[in-house]
């Protein structure tokens, strides 16, 4: 399996792009420890729409408002914020981290967007308008993706945990532990907190899974291979699935991953198979 570390993440863009989808295939599979446990239900996806996305983008933080996607992204020297257009992928403003920082999950709140970074233990806040930094806070883990519950933030760590945060003080009021069938369910990534439920992208693979915020149980799994096509990377270094935004206005959910050409947005349907 792929580590997530600061040099396997280099190591990653090193590869030949056919390569590269096949590593990540076998980790997917490879790491598929909680689909192995069949009691939870699987769903599958029919692509609504396929909008054109930066794959230079290595998303790390996604979430949607208003027409515009606010997207974080990672790697030293590389990480940024940014308003990106919808329809056509545009990068409409975008504001650069220090080279010291590997940006990790946004989240808004208020006129305000919260970005996290990996393992510098730093977040920061920015003005949702015009992307000035206009605070920061610390937490003592690493830092993955956050959503916000629309009373709280919530944040994940890499681990099992969903740490909920006081969105002004950004002090920790409680934590979600996650399981699958009882297991804790480790590599929780970006986040998204859609109709009162958390979904969660798997690190490495390419599951998303539905969390119970209540009870910190997996009450379903999305089965999202090959929503990416070779024909869509054409030679192009791609990375993992990850980022999921929800329009709530229109009940619109996107998905997208690090450095992939594309963006879909998607319906949940039960997987071919599945009862
Ligand atoms: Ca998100």
């Amino acid at each position: 399996m792929i580590k997530r570390s600061c040099s396997s993440r280099f190591v990653l863009l090193a590869f030949p792009a056919v390569l590269l989808l096949a590593a990540l295939l076998s980790a997917a599979q490879g790491s598929s420890h909680f689909v192995e446990t069949d009691s939870i239900p699987v769903l599958g996806y029919q692509i609504v729409n396929t909008y054109p996305h930066s794959s230079l983008a290595f998303t790390q933080g996604l979430v949607y408002n208003e027409g515009v996607l606010y997207e974080g992204t990672g790697l030293y020297g590389r990480s940024t914020l940014r308003r990106v257009d919808l329809e056509t992928g545009r990068v409409l403003d975008q504001t650069h981290l220090l080279s010291t920082l590997f940006g990790e999950g946004v989240a808004l709140w208020k006129d305000r967007i919260i970005q996290l970074t990996w393992q510098s233990g730093r977040g920061l806040v920015y003005g949702k308008e015009n992307l000035t930094e206009i605070g920061n806070f610390s937490y003592p883990t690493e830092g993955w993706g956050i959503t916000s519950d629309n009373k709280s933030l919530i944040m994940s760590d890499g681990t099992d945990i969903l740490h909920i945060l006081d969105p002004e003080s950004f002090a920790e009021k409680g934590r979600i532990l996650v399981t699958a069938n009882g297991t804790p369910l480790k590599g929780l990534n970006e986040l998204e907190y859609i109709k009162g439920q958390i979904y969660a992208n798997v690190w490495p693979t390419n599951w998303i899974v539905i969390i119970s915020p209540e009870s910190g149980e997996v009450k379903g799994k999305i089965n999202m291979q090959g929503i990416l096509q070779e024909r869509d990377i054409q030679g192009s270094i791609v990375d993992v699935l990850n980022g999921i935004a929800y329009d709530a206005l229109e009940d619109r959910l996107f998905v997208t991953g690090k450095l992939w050409p594309k963006l879909f947005e998607i319906k949940l349907v039960p997987e071919a198979g599945s009862d």
